[in-house]
């Protein structure tokens, strides 16, 4: 990454806010503005599909990845000076409506996660079978879990004073986990941040100055890549008026220009249209849709990437009183749902303010890792089902052989009455049927369109049973059979 922020941007938000006349900091800012903001996107080579497919060929074989939401917040666990604070964790200043020098004054002096243990978050990842992992580098509060040279609003501030992403990085490169992390746009500490709020550290500037911003984040983005080099930029906040599809576009074209290798969200841009994640206006920059808190009825087409991003209990960052946590049934059938329509699962876990994960979520990554365990090869790197419904309770995945086969997995949910399920879109006979369970051999009976496999006995596992039915070539699909 160009390296042109130490020119003028050392501390200057934090000596800005707090000492040096706005006048000076103004000009040498200007400087870095006017280098920053020179266009980049006509010096980009335009990449093809092909050199795209390659970029995003360990995203798209993931399958599955790990959220985790964590800063000063998750010390208040929901609750500000002995108040509880509605809504989600990391939403607590906007909640509380708490200015942002009262919430630097409380929250930074008692955050110190003596029980951080990074290597022990990784294994827990790396045992369920999650692939990568994005952290919140900075939420919408401003608060960076790195030192950064632009601002004191960060970890050197606190009693750890520690960089809280190096160690996590390195744990990430030891066991073979993809470090990836979120960025905020919005930020609710910045004074030259412009969507202005009451609480908000823009509150008493009377003109915030948006490029000035831009220089700022994009200073901050310049300290991360070249740090810890993420293989994922995962923005958020980018909803606000402050940010436009201008800036989108080019913070977008600056970070591709800068490494070729990474790979950007669209909430980058404008696109994402809320929690639904995705938009098809090709305007709108970005590598890949991110639905929010649920899973589409269908993926986005042939060679569209995206990732649905959920959490576990009710809230993103720390809640103490949140103790709504899914089931592990609900989190397996998720993955498989998710999976079965070409997508990725980002499943959120929130650290305490003494940095460790909650039991209960160790609990179900545990559960979920020994499910994985005996049928993983029917999530990670495979590709969306062959079928528009499935005629049995469950879903299906698929993956290329090396032979130049096809196998399809059937994910059958529950118990099938029998023991029997039918697979009516099926034309070509299964050239060979295994469960993973055990690897037995399932009886197959029927003929095209209606191929009845019964489960051996004792086959019936937790969350879902899955099948492999091997074919030579691709098998002949017929379309769905509408139901009376
Ligand atoms: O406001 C954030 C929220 O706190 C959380 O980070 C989620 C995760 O995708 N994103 C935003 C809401 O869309």
């Amino acid at each position: 990454m160009a390296d042109f922020y130490n020119i003028s941007c050392k501390k200057s938000y934090k000596v800005a806010v707090y000492s040096i006349p706005i006048d000076t900091m103004k000009i040498k800012s200007l400087i870095v503005t006017l280098v920053l903001l020179l266009p980049v996107a006509p010096l980009l080579q335009a990449e093809t599909p092909a050199e795209k497919e390659a970029r995003m060929k360990w995203f798209n074989e993931a399958r599955f990845g790990m959220f985790i939401h964590w800063g000063v917040y998750s010390g208040a666990a929901g609750n500000f000076k002995g108040k509880p604070v509605p809504g989600a964790g990391e939403w607590l200043q906007s909640g509380g409506k708490i200015p942002a020098a009262e919430y630097r004054e409380e929250l930074l002096p008692k955050f110190n996660p003596l029980k951080y243990d990074p290597e022990a978050w990784v294994i827990a990842a790396k045992n369920a079978g999650i692939k990568y992992l994005v952290i919140t580098s900075k939420h919408h509060d401003g608060f960076c879990l790195w030192d950064s040279k632009l601002t004191d609003l960060d970890v050197a501030s606190t009693p750890y004073q520690k960089d809280l992403l190096k160690p996590l990085e390195e744990a990430c490169r030891k066991h073979g986990i993809r470090f990836c992390l979120y960025h905020s746009i919005m930020d609710w500490s910045h004074p030259d941040y412009a969507t202005k709020g009451p609480w908000r550290g823009n509150a008493s500037n009377p003109k915030p100055d948006m490029d000035r911003f831009n220089a700022y984040l994009k200073g901050q983005l310049d300290e991360l890549i070249t740090a810890y080099h993420p293989g994922i930029l995962w923005f958020d906040g980018e909803w606000e008026d402050a940010w436009t599809h201008e800036r989108g576009e080019d913070l977008y074209n600056w970070l591709r220009k800068n490494d070729s290798k990474l790979i950007v969200n669209n909430r980058v841009d404008k696109g994402r249209k809320g929690m639904e994640g995705h938009t098809t206006d090709a305007k709108f920059k970005g590598d890949y849709g991110t639905p929010e808190q649920r899973i589409p009825p269908t993926g986005f087409g042939e060679g569209v990437s995206w990732e649905s991003c959920m959490t576990m209990n009710g809230t993103w960052g720390f809640k103490a009183d949140d103790q709504k946590w899914k089931s592990t049934e609900t989190l397996v059938q998720n993955l498989i749902d998710i999976a079965s329509k070409g997508g990725n699962y980002l499943l959120n876990v929130g650290p305490t303010g003494e940095g460790e994960i909650p039991t209960a979520s160790l609990e179900r990554l545990a559960e979920i890792g020994e499910w994985m365990k005996v049928n993983g090869e029917s999530i990670h790197g495979t590709t969306a089902s062959l079928f528009s419904k499935t005629s049995w309770k469950g879903r299906s995945t698929t993956r290329q052989l090396p032979d130049g086969g096809t196998r399809i997995y059937v994910h059958v949910f529950g118990q099938p009455e029998g023991g029997v399920i039918t697979i009516d879109q099926l034309v070509t006979r299964p050239a060979k049927v295994t469960v993973l369970v055990h690897n037995g051999t399932p009886q197959i009976s029927g003929s095209e369109g209606a191929w009845k496999i019964r489960l051996p006995e004792g086959s019936l596992q937790k969350f879902a049973t899955v099948f492999a039915l091997d074919f030579p070539v691709k098998p002949k699909i017929q379309a769905a059979i509408a139901k009376p």
